[in-house]
């Protein structure tokens, strides 16, 4: 492995006098250059105060549409075990270190919004291997609200603001989630106890989807990545979390940054479930459905290894804000599988950033693949840095020797799955147990304790003291009995209870 540091690429060194951005030593950073004495208008030519005034009016990329707040770590991922019999990847191998980052992030709410306010975390993971960047970009819960994502422009609308008022809104999110009962499991979890972590590091990443292993003799695996805390799982309640933001809306930033100071590294541990490939036909749930977790009873996690976070970001905008990530970042050996989130995510990523970054947002250092050859024919655009040597031919194919696809890789490496039926708008429905609300009825009958119970049951309650529609409300207490009959009339109680004389809905 290079010497190079992604994280110290861009840095420069500071002097001891001022220059503008072209290196010119300045006179003044107080007074503009005004013409016929200090009250005269201020001069064009003052190329230094036109400059600091356009620099200044221009240092903002748009947020991003969701995860807007967030805040990361570099630190590096180390191979303790040997997977190798699943995945050719070179990340993978026995004994590798990878140099990485990781983003967190809440998904609803806006650049400075508080770090605690009930939502799922962002859990974004970029490893920087030598056959390419791989980006892992999963969230601290294992399922997902929707599994097709052309739901996902409704159901961001539904969790961020209304459009008068430009409030959020409850009884929205609640009119969402009621209508599209696949969300009934990640709800479960976001009411529960881990649905505000006590801090980013307090809390397990999962990649979500399945994804596809590829070996060095062309065999595939499904795999669902898990990142379990090695500092342990703890979340805050609704009351702690309020006052928490009340005091620090930055309180998850500042934990990981001052944890990282003090040297004290946080770590997880990687481990992978292992899915044979022809077990996904005939399983009883359908793996390649978001919306569903696959029990640990018939798939159980393998260590794969650990990383740690053990450098702070030195400067947060360029290496935080316009870090870019994508689960179509794969390497030969992980690749993505049949799941209809993952194929519109690969689509959304890149589309985004450039938009909200640029068309060459791949050169700027934190995300360019430091420690893989760069061989694309791609180039030119609006702020391109990196370039071909000027005898290399810039198309292909090409007789001059230039680089050629398909080298460096096995047809095998591919993504790869089969496919026979017709073209369809539909979710898959060959799998015996693919209802909505099995999932997350076990999770609360078998998975939670008398106390989580209850705390799901507050939690739901007091959310749905919010919502001010009576149709919406109805749907909402019938989704709990849908999930259980028993906790629908803990709910309908519970919301009883707080509602109080004013319980006219229920
Ligand atoms: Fe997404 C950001 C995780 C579904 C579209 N998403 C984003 C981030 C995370 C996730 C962690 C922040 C990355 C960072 O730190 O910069 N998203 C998920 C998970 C999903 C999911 C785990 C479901 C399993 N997302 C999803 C869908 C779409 C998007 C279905 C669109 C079709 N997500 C985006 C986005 C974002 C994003 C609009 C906003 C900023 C960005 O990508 O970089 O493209």
């Amino acid at each position: 492995m290079s010497d190079k540091n992604v994280h110290d690429v861009g840095l420069r060194p500071t002097g001891d006098f001022t220059t503008d951005q072209l290196g010119k030593p300045v006179q003044s950073d107080a007074h503009s250059l005004t013409s016929g004495g200090p009250d005269g208008v201020i001069a064009l030519h003052d190329s230094y105060v036109v400059e600091k005034l356009a620099a200044f009016d221009r240092e903002r990329v748009p947020e991003r549409v969701v995860h807007a707040k967030g805040g990361g770590a570099f630190g590096e991922f180390e191979v303790t075990e040997d997977v190798s019999q699943y995945t050719r990847a070179a990340a993978f191998q026995p004994g590798t270190k990878t140099p990485m980052l990781l983003r967190f992030s809440t998904v609803a709410g806006e650049q400075g919004s508080p770090d605690t306010w009930r939502d799922p975390r962002g859990f974004a993971m970029k490893l920087y291997t030598t056959e390419g960047n791989l980006d892992i970009v999963g969230n601290n819960t294992p399922v997902f609200f929707i599994r097709d994502g052309i739901k996902f422009p409704d159901f961001i609308h539904s969790q961020k603001r209304l459009p008068g008022s430009g409030l959020r809104d409850n009884t929205m999110q609640w009119d969402f989630w009621t209508q599209s009962p696949e969300s009934a499991h990640q709800v479960t979890y976001l009411m529960g106890e881990r649905g505000i972590p006590k801090t980013w590091r307090h809390m397990n990443g999962y990649g979500s989807h399945t994804f596809q292993w590829v070996n060095a003799d062309g065999e595939r695996f499904w795999v669902k990545y898990h990142f379990i805390s090695e500092q342990g799982v703890e979340g805050l309640t609704g009351e702690e979390a309020a006052e928490i933001a009340g005091q620090d809306a930055d309180a998850h930033r500042r934990d990981l940054y001052d944890a990282i100071e003090r040297g004290e590294y946080p770590s997880w541990s990687v481990e992978v479930q292992v899915i044979p490939y022809e077990d996904a036909k005939t399983y009883k749930y359908n793996i390649f459905d978001v919306t569903k977790t696959v029990p640990k009873s018939d798939y159980p996690r393998i260590k794969v290894g650990r990383f740690t976070l053990n450098q702070n970001p030195l400067n947060y905008f360029a290496q935080i804000e316009q870090a870019a990530f994508s689960p179509g970042n794969t390497v030969p050996g992980h690749e993505i599988s049949p799941d209809k989130m993952l194929m519109t995510r690969v689509f959304s990523y890149p589309d985004t950033h450039r938009h909200r970054i640029g068309a060459n947002f791949a050169d700027l250092p934190v995300n360019y693949p430091h420690y893989a050859e760069q061989n694309s024919y791609a180039q030119d655009g609006p702020m391109r840095y990196t370039f071909k040597a000027p005898n290399q031919p810039v198309y292909a194919p090409n007789t001059a020797g230039g680089p050629v696809a398909g080298q460096g890789v096995k047809p095998a490496d591919e993504m790869r799955w089969e496919t026979d039926g017709e073209m369809v708008r539909a979710a898959a429905t060959l799998h015996s147990a693919d209802d909505d609300f099995g999932q997350p009825g076990i999770l609360y009958s078998e998975v939670m304790n008398a106390e989580q119970q209850q705390v799901l049951v507050e939690n739901i309650a007091g959310h749905l003291g919010d919502v001010n529609d009576d149709v919406i409300l109805e749907r909402a207490f019938q989704y709990w009995e849908n999930v259980h009959s028993e906790l629908g009339q803990r709910v309908r109680d519970a919301y009883a209870a707080n509602a109080g004389a004013d319980a006219k809905y229920v």
